[in-house]
């Protein structure tokens, strides 16, 4: 969420076809219209058309819409176009046991508390599957990476995902600590890995945990943060757990910087091969996620564009962990035009979560707390949609 966006998504030239996989098309689009051979330029949506392998029919599917089209679920597209995949896991994070950052361990109900799991219930019947848990590593082990649990904060966040498993959803467990432990960067990856060990220990019976190595590493070395991912899967798998994991990549782990900073975490191994690439992407001018505006009604698409790309190149498959757009309309055709391209390359896309809910969000500009949260009030009945 602190990430620079240093423009340049538009610097596409003027191109005669565009690449496998390349956009086409779409509501403002200066590039090429027409893709290299063996690709036809497919419309996504009104924002979006992409070079999809095949030849061309008697004309391409490329339109050129000029209004936004009401937001059913039936409206995906022409027929004739590719068919829209589903998203795995579509949820809301569940931000509140990380609150008060700096301040350890602080006091439960005034520097942090935990997720309402009345909340998690509401948005579990508006059709949610996933939620990612945030807590920090400094109140579960207070003294050191290896050292033993705090013993009530492990209760109090076993209690929420165990709510969300029995459930029959999703839960995701952060760490919220962007690669550090008390403000210094973890170079220690063998502690880290019994961190892992440890923690994955405690959940190893729940197949419907999803366990995140870590939130937003940042301003790290980059062979670090692929170490310390290779170890947390190492320490995951050591404990005999063999649910998904969730990885993070370097520079707040954005999407649309993940082609050029994180293709070494291309390197990760696990022997149950159950890794997601989890990348985060805002839609304001600066990806951070700290302003309503959003840069355009095209931008989640662009930004993201690169990392689908990655994705499939490698033989990988991602999560959006984190996203939002302020209640606002260009905010809200920038969600849909991302949320369109996720679940139109769900070969790659697993899911997409919401940033976010909690019980302290109180005004805040993307709170998805039922039942009067902004972004839950303005997007429930989008976001909804992309759940089934
Ligand atoms: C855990 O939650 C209980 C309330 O259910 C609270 O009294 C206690 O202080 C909490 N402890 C921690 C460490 O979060
Ligand atoms: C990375 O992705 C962007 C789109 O987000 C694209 O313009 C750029 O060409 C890609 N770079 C590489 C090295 O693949
Ligand atoms: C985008 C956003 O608002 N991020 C906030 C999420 O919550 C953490 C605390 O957990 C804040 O530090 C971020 O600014």
């Amino acid at each position: 969420m602190k990430s620079s966006f240093l423009a340049g998504l538009f610097a596409v030239g003027a191109a005669a076809q565009s690449p496998a996989w390349g956009q086409c098309g779409g509501k403002d689009w200066k590039g090429a219209t027409t893709c290299v051979s063996g690709y036809t330029c497919t419309y996504s949506n009104d924002w979006y058309s992409q070079c999809i392998p095949g030849s061309a029919g008697p004309s391409t599917t490329l339109r050129t819409t000029t209004t936004a089209k009401p937001s059913t679920t039936t409206s995906s597209g022409p027929t004739g176009t590719s068919t829209p995949g589903k998203l795995k896991w579509v949820g809301i994070n569940q931000s509140s046991a990380e609150f008060g950052q700096g301040t350890y361990p602080g006091i439960w109900g005034k520097t942090f508390t935990f997720p309402s799991t009345s909340s998690i219930q509401t948005l579990i019947g508006d059709g949610y599957n996933t939620f990612r848990v945030c807590f920090s590593m400094e109140r579960l082990v207070p003294n050191q990476l290896t050292g033993s649990f705090d013993d009530g904060y492990l209760r109090n966040l076993t209690q929420v995902i165990d709510y969300i498993t029995n459930a029959g959803a999703t839960a995701v467990i952060d760490p919220h600590n962007y690669g550090r432990y008390y403000d210094n960067i973890i170079t220690d990856t063998n502690a880290f890995k019994t961190f892992w060990t440890n923690l994955a220990g405690k959940f190893v019976s729940n197949s419907r945990v999803v366990f995140d190595t870590n939130n937003e590493y940042n301003t790290m070395d980059q062979t670090l943060v692929l170490n310390l991912n290779q170890a947390a899967i190492n320490g995951i798998r050591a404990a005999g757990a063999t649910q998904y994991i969730f990885v993070e990549g370097n520079a707040w782990t954005g999407a649309w910087s993940w082609n050029t900073t994180n293709t070494n975490m291309v390197a990760l191994t696990d022997p149950q091969n159950k890794i997601v690439y989890e990348m985060h992407q805002y839609l304001d001018s600066d990806s951070s996620g700290t302003s309503a505006t959003c840069v355009s009604a095209q931008i989640g698409v662009q930004r993201v564009i690169g990392a689908t790309n990655w994705l499939r190149a490698n033989g990988k498959v991602g999560i959006i962990g984190e996203f939002a757009g302020g209640a606002n309309s260009v905010c809200q055709q920038a969600v849909k035009g991302l949320l369109d391209h996720l679940k139109e390359n769900s070969d790659v896309w697993q899911g997409a979560i919401w940033w976010a809910g909690g019980p302290w969000w109180a005004d805040y500009i993307y709170s998805f707390e039922p039942p009067s949260g902004t972004g839950y009030s303005y997007y429930n009945s989008l976001l909804k949609q992309y759940t089934v």
